[in-house]
C-alpha cells in the first residue's frame, strides 16, 4: 500500500501522463479528438509505448494495434492477469474516458515492479486498439479482435467514403489477415480482466463515493432507419398532398425518445444522425436516413424495444405516405460482471476502507469482449457532473489515484483467487 506522499506522488504521475497523451489530438476539432486510425492517435501509440516501458514493461503490439505491456510474474506459464481500456477519443471527446484505465493500469504495474511485489502470474496492461464506435459502425476493434470476435465481413464494411475497414487497417500499417487470426484464446490463457474506467454519468459525484463496481454492461442495438418519400417542389405542393420523408423520420426521432423515457429500469435510446439525400433546400425531403441506438442492462427490454419502435414508426411513417426500411445491429449483447471478480473487489475496497456502490454500466467497454476470454469486472471513478464524450469531461487526479490503489490492490487479490470460469 502507498503512503500518503507516494500516493500524492502517483496522482501527480498520473496527472501529468493524462496531460501528456491529450496533446495528440487533430487541431481542426473540438475537444481532444484521437480517432482511430487518425495521424493523432497513431503519434499518441508511439506515446503510450514509451510510456509502458518506462514504467518497466515488456511491451510489444499485437497483430490486432493492441499495445501489450507484460509484467512478468513468478510462474510465466499461469494464466495471466490482464487490465486495460482504450486511447482513442470520440470526435470532440475528453481526456479521462478509456485513459485513466490505460495510464492506471500502467501505474499499477510501476507499483508492482517497484515494490517488489511479486504475482504469481503475469499481469498483461494493455492499450486496447480502436474502442470507440467509428464510422464502420462497430467498436471495441482490438478487443474484438483479441476475442475472436472481429470477422472478414467486418473488414468488408465500408464508410461513407467507401473506404473499407480492412483498408482503413492496411492504410494504418497493420495487416488485416492477421489482425482477423490475432484470437488470444488461441495462445494465452487468462486468468481474470480487471478495467478501471469513469463512470460517464453523475451517480458516484450525486453519491459522494469515490468507487463504483460495476454489475453489468448494456448491450447496444444500433438503427438505421431509411425513410422513402416522395420529392415535390417545396414551395408548390400543397401541406395536405406531400409524402415528406424529413416529417417521418422527425416523428421516429421523438418515438426513439419516447422508449428510451419509457424504460422501467435501466434503458436510454438515442438518435444521433438524421441526414437528407437531397441537397437543395427547396425540395420536399424525398430519402432520409436516421441513426439511432438503443441500449440497457435489461436484455428483455432492450429486445422488446426494437420490436415497439419498428411498430411505431412504420405506422407513423404510413400516415405520412412515406416508406420505411429498417437495419439492426448488435454493437454488444448485455454482459453480467463475474461474481468473483466483483466480490473480490468489493472486499478489497471494504478493507482499503474506500466507499464505492455497486452500478450498471450504461457505456460499452473493452471489457465487454474480454470477458468471452476471462472472468471480467469493472471498477468506476467519479466523473465531474456526469460529463463525458466532451471536452468538459473531468476527474479529479485524486479520484484517478484512488481508483489506481483499488485497481492494484484488486489485481493482487485476484492473484490467489480461484475463479470459476462462468458465474
Ligand atoms: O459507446 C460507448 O459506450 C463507448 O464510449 N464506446
Ligand atoms: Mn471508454
Ligand atoms: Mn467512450
Amino acid at each position: 500500500m502507498l503512503t500518503p506522499s507516494q500516493t500524492t506522488e502517483a496522482a501527480e504521475r498520473l496527472g501529468s501522463g493524462i496531460g501528456e497523451i491529450s496533446d495528440y489530438r487533430e487541431a481542426s476539432r473540438p475537444g481532444w479528438t484521437r480517432d482511430v486510425f487518425s495521424e493523432a492517435y497513431r503519434e499518441s501509440r508511439q506515446w503510450t509505448l514509451q510510456r509502458m516501458s518506462d514504467a518497466g514493461l515488456e511491451v510489444h503490439t499485437d497483430d490486432a494495434g493492441n499495445i501489450v505491456g507484460r509484467l512478468p510474474g513468478m510462474n510465466p506459464n499461469a494464466p495471466a492477469l490482464v487490465t486495460g481500456s482504450h486511447t482513442d477519443t470520440v470526435d470532440g471527446g475528453g481526456r479521462f474516458d478509456g485513459i485513466v484505465g490505460v495510464l492506471g493500469g500502467i501505474e499499477a504495474g510501476r507499483q508492482l515492479r517497484e515494490s517488489g511485489t511479486s504475482l504469481g502470474r503475469d499481469l498483461l496492461v494493455v492499450d486496447f486498439f480502436g474502442e470507440e464506435s467509428n464510422p464502420y459502425g462497430l467498436s471495441c476493434l482490438g478487443s474484438r479482435a483479441a476475442a475472436g470476435e472481429l470477422s472478414t465481413g467486418d473488414l468488408d464494411r465500408a464508410d461513407y467514403r467507401g473506404v473499407s475497414l480492412g483498408e482503413s487497417y492496411s492504410r494504418f500499417g497493420l495487416d488485416p489477415a492477421a489482425t482477423l487470426g490475432s484470437h488470444w484464446a488461441r495462445s494465452i490463457p487468462l486468468h481474470a480482466f480487471l478495467e478501471l474506467h469513469i463512470e460517464q454519468g453523475p451517480t458516484l459525484e450525486q453519491r459522494e463515493l469515490p468507487l463504483g463496481i460495476v454489475t453489468g454492461i448494456a448491450g447496444i442495438q444500433r438503427l438505421l432507419a431509411v425513410f422513402t418519400g416522395s420529392p415535390d417542389h417545396a414551395g408548390t405542393r400543397p401541406m395536405t398532398d406531400r409524402a415528406d420523408a424529413m416529417v417521418a423520420a422527425a416523428e421516429a426521432v421523438l418515438a426513439v425518445r419516447r422508449e428510451g423515457c419509457g424504460a422501467p429500469n435501466h434503458g436510454v435510446a438515442t438518435t444521433t444522425r438524421l441526414e437528407s439525400e437531397s441537397r437543395s433546400p427547396n425540395v420536399v425531403p424525398s430519402l432520409v436516413r436516421m441513426t439511432s441506438e438503443v441500449r440497457s442492462v435489461d436484455a428483455d427490454w432492450l429486445s422488446g424495444a426494437k420490436g415497439r419502435l419498428a411498430e411505431e414508426i412504420r405506422d407513423q411513417a404510413r400516415q405520412h405516405g412515406v416508406d420505411v426500411d429498417f437495419t439492426w445491429s448488435t454493437d454488444n449483447e448485455v454482459v453480467q460482471t463475474h461474481t468473483g471478480v466483483h466480490d473480490t473487489a468489493a472486499r478489497v475496497a471494504d478493507t482499503l476502507g474506500i466507499p464505492w456502490m455497486p452500478i450498471p454500466s450504461g457505456a460499452t467497454h473493452d471489457a465487454v469482449h474480454m470477458a468471452t476470454l476471462a472472468p471480467m469486472g469493472m471498477i468506476f471513478i467519479p466523473s465531474k457532473a456526469g460529463k463525458s464524450h466532451c471536452p468538459e469531461e473531468w476527474t479529479d487526479f485524486t479520484d484517478v489515484a484512488t481508483g489506481v490503489t483499488a485497481l492494484t490492490q484488486t489485481l493482487i487479490a485476484l492473484d490467489h483467487t480461484e475463479l470459476p470460469r462462468h458465474v
